[in-house]
Parts: structure tokens; C-alpha cells; sequence
């Protein structure tokens, strides 16, 4: 906080937004992301009066006390290559703790509820690598017992769960059908959804999938809004030029895309007028965003920060790894179906956009869970083809090199498991161990880990990314 932040009033719904609208979203898992993107669309449809949020956080009280304090309303910066510009978003009209159970069952249970939109980031699917609902995972298995055992149980730790709980309410109230509309980057995310929640519910309570046949749209959307984490120069700089104190400012870029399939029964606010696309197939344009951009910031994420960047902006202007996220584009662009020449270019110039600092530790972050869905796809279709494997090979061998350099800043699900094998890696001498090269990539994927030629390429490629990241650093 600056300084003189005490004289500086805070901003308030009253004061600087509108006033709430009635609640008919649940939202769960308010982040930065959504408070750019789907709240953005929210507050900016013709019918936005009538479409309140409930938010609930992704998992401790923090963003629900920071958001509650000023009315729910936050400041959204747009930061272009030329500027910055300031708007007062009032979309979310409540917040909630994500493991505020009994607060999510009354949202359910809510008859004007009418959708359920979702940005849990990959690992909230608690998936296992078959996709199935991870069973083995602690928390999974205490929710769904502590679910069996008392259908009011509070405090449910995974978002399965609490959607089943949530499912459970919404049947007893009779409060009619709903539509669940995920915001992850994951292909067929509404598909993913559906699958570990029905899953769950077999766990605890078969009869409701009866209900949920009956009343329970899965839509499916592909998302994009390039959004970092809020710094305190963001705070600061909308103390300066707004006058007031906003504790959870956001800074977005210009650009934003919602493309959005499937059935909303109980309707949905009139997001098509401001932008998002309704149409019957999301894949390609989620195969192209998936693979083309979140690939390539996954490649920047570890080969940038093994050339000790720190930011996308700073990374993509390193000649070498502009030139290896050109490679990439070659390859992600060849297997997707919609265009890619124009959508390339404006890629690198939202990479490029100054006023953006979007930290490669941030996207670094979770790559166990982001890799299978940005890398592997592409690696796999380019083996079946015999097109070039190097840009694939090339980000899963920097990931693994950067598992091991920076595992004390690293923020991943499976971390101690997959730090453990990055480090079998490589013996005390240097030299690479092929034998384990190969289970890191059977972890990420079995049938790339069966490719000899793709583990060759892996080995080959982590010589070559230290190689070129070690003269860098000594230039
Ligand atoms: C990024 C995404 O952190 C990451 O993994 O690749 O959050 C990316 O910025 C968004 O998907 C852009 O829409």
C-alpha cells in the first residue's frame, strides 16, 4: 500500500459503480482471469442489470475479504502497447469462500440461478491420467466421504464434490434446470467436467444422475484474456490517476475471446452482443488458442526462464527463442483447422504489448497438468505424421531442466513427484539418463514415452536448451 493510501478513500459499489444485480451466475473460482474476462462480458451485455455473479474463491477467504470491503466492485486497467485505460467492473454482486459449502448449496438452491461458470485452472478437475475422477487423491477421497456420509457436510475442499453438493441442494429446492459452462484451458473442458462430476456423483449419491440427465446442461467455451497477477504498482497507478484505493485491481490487455457452445435452458446474459462467439463446435478454436498460444507460453515459461527472463514481453525478444516459438506455430498451425497466419501476428504482438509484465513463473507454474493438454497433443500428431518433434521435445526437456533449477519457486500439484523424477534425469557428472528421461515423458503422456525416437529427441533437446541457455547467460 503507498504510502499515503490513508487519506486515499477506497473504492466502493456505491461510490463508483452500479448497484447489484439480482444473482443468477455462480462463478466458481474468482481470479484474476475471470474478473477480466467473464466479468468483463458480464458487466458490458445489454442485459447486465439483470445478471448478478456470485463468486466463489478458488480456495482460501482472501480474494472474497479483499472484494467484500469494497462492495464487490474492482478497477479493471486495459493496458494496450499505447496505454492504459481504467473502468469500474460491478458484475460480481457477492463473494463467497470457495469452501463455503452451505453458502454454495443456497446458491444452488436458488431457482434463478441459471448457470454455473467455472475457472478452476487444469488441476480443479482432481483428474487422474485417464481422466477419471482421482479417487486416490486425499481430498477427493475425504470429500466424497464426508459427502456420503451427511449430505449437508461443510468445508468440501474439491470442486467435483461441492458441485455434487451443490447438485444435491438444487434437486431438493426444485429449482429447475442449469446450465454448467467451464472457462479452463482444457480441450472439451464441458466434457471433462461432466465426466469427474458424474463420477463423483455415482460416489455418493446414483439417483441423482437421473436429475442431473434431466436438468443439467454441459456447455463447453474456449477463453482468452491474457491477464498477470496484480502488483502493487497497479494499486499504486490507480491511486494516482483514479483517486481512490483498490486493494484487487486488475490488469488485461485489449484483446479478449469467449467462444461458446451449448444449450442454456434457463437462459444466460446476452454475452453474444458484446463479443463472445455462440457456436455448435468450440474445438477448433480451442484446439488453436490451447495449442497456439498456451503452448507457446508454456515453451517461453521454462526455456525463457532458463534464460533468465522474467517476463513473456522480455523472453520474446530473445531472438533464439522468438525464433523457437516461430517453430512451434509452424507445427501447432498445421494441425488446426481454422486460420492461423493472422492469428500468429497478433499473437506475437500481445507477447510483445510493453504494459503487460506477465511473469513466466506464473505460467510456469502447474506444467504436470498444462503440458498434456498445450504439448502432447501436437507432439503426438506430429510423430504420426512424421513432421518435426523438436518443438514439442524441446519444451518438455526445458521443463525438466526447469523443475530442477527452480524447484524452490515452483508452484505445481504434483510437485514433489515430478521435481523426483526431473532430478533422476541427470546423474552428479551431468550426463543425461535416458531411462528416466523416458518415465518424466510416460508420466506426461504413455504413448510418447513408448516413442523411442520422441525420448531421443527429449535427451537431445535438453543438451541443447542448457547449451544455448548457458551461452546466453555468459554473453
Ligand atoms: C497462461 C494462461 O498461465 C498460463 O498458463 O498460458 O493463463 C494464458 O495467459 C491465458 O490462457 C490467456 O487467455
Amino acid at each position: 500500500m503507498s504510502t499515503d493510501s490513508v487519506s486515499i478513500p477506497q473504492i466502493s459499489r456505491e461510490k463508483n459503480g452500479r448497484p447489484a444485480a439480482p444473482e443468477r451466475i455462480i462463478h466458481l473460482g474468482i481470479g484474476n482471469f475471470t474478473r477480466a474476462h467473464q466479468s468483463w462480458y458480464t458487466e458490458h451485455a445489454p442485459d447486465a442489470a439483470e445478471w448478478g455473479i456470485a463468486g466463489f474463491t478458488g480456495k482460501g477467504p482472501w480474494m472474497r475479504d479483499s472484494l467484500e470491503k469494497q462492495g464487490c466492485a474492482y478497477t479493471l486497467i486495459t493496458s494496450g502497447a499505447k496505454g492504459d485505460e481504467f473502468e469500474v467492473i460491478s458484475s460480481i454482486s457477492s463473494m463467497h469462500s470457495g469452501v463455503d459449502t452451505a453458502a454454495l448449496r443456497a446458491c444452488f438452491a436458488n431457482p434463478d440461478i441459471s448457470v454455473v461458470t467455472s475457472t478452476i485452472t487444469e488441476a480443479g478437475y482432481t483428474r487422474n491420467q485417464n481422466g477419471d475422477l482421482d479417487v486416490a487423491n486425499p481430498d477427493v477421497a475425504s470429500d466424497l466421504q464426508a459427502l456420503k456420509a451427511d449430505a449437508q457436510a461443510d468445508g468440501l475442499k474439491t470442486v467435483p464434490v461441492r458441485m455434487v453438493a451443490g447438485f444435491l441442494a438444487r434437486r431438493s429446492a426444485g429449482a429447475g434446470p442449469i446450465t454448467v459452462l467451464p472457462c479452463d484451458n482444457l480441450a472439451g473442458n464441458g466434457a471433462a467436467f461432466r465426466k469427474v462430476v458424474e463420477q463423483a456423483i455415482a460416489e455418493v449419491d446414483p439417483s441423482l444422475l437421473d436429475w442431473t440427465r434431466l436438468n443439467v446442461a454441459w456447455a463447453t467455451s474456449m477463453v482468452d484474456r491474457i491477464t498477470p497477477a496484480t502488483t502493487q504498482g497497479d494499486i499504486e497507478l490507480v491511486e494516482r490517476v483514479k483517486g481512490w484505493h483498490d486493494a484487487v485491481p486488475v490488469r488485461t490487455e485489449p484483446f479478449h475471446e469467449w467462444v461458446i457452445a451449448g444449450d442454456f435452458p434457463a437462459g444466460r446474459p446476452a454475452w453474444e452482443e458484446v463479443g463472445a462467439v455462440i457456436t455448435d463446435d468450440v474445438t477448433p478454436y480451442e484446439e488453436r488458442k490451447l495449442w497456439m498460444l498456451n503452448g507457446s507460453h508454456s515453451t517461453l515459461a521454462y526455456c525463457g526462464s532458463l534464460f533468465g527472463y522474467e517476463t513473456v514481453a522480455d523472453a520474446v525478444a530473445d531472438p533464439t527463442l522468438c525464433a523457437w516459438i516461430n517453430e512451434w506455430w509452424d507445427l501447432a498451425g498445421r494441425y488446426v483447422s481454422v486460420p492461423t497466419e493472422e492469428y500468429r501476428h497478433q499473437l506475437l504482438e500481445r507477447f510483445e504489448n510493453p504494459n503487460i509484465r506477465h511473469l513466466l513463473m506464473q505460467i510456469a507454474s502447474d506444467g504436470s497438468e498444462k503440458l498434456p493438454v498445450r504439448i502432447v497433443p501436437v507432439a503426438r500428431k506430429a510423430l504420426k505424421d512424421g513432421a518435426s518433434i523438436v518443438p514439442p521435445a524441446r519444451a518438455i526437456a526445458a521443463w525438466i531442466q526447469f523443475l530442477t533449477r527452480y524447484s524452490d519457486r515452483l508452484a505445481d500439484v504434483n510437485k514433489d513427484k515430478v521435481v523426483a523424477c526431473a532430478r533422476a534425469c541427470k546423474a552428479a557428472d551431468g550426463s543425461i539418463d535416458r531411462k528416466a528421461v523416458k518415465y518424466v515423458v510416460s508420466y506426461l503422456d504413455h504413448s510418447l514415452g513408448g516413442s523411442s525416437a520422441f525420448v531421443d529427441e527429449v535427451v537431445n533437446q535438453m543438451d541443447e536448451v542448457s547449451g544455448a541457455a548457458a551461452a546466453h547467460l555468459m554473453s
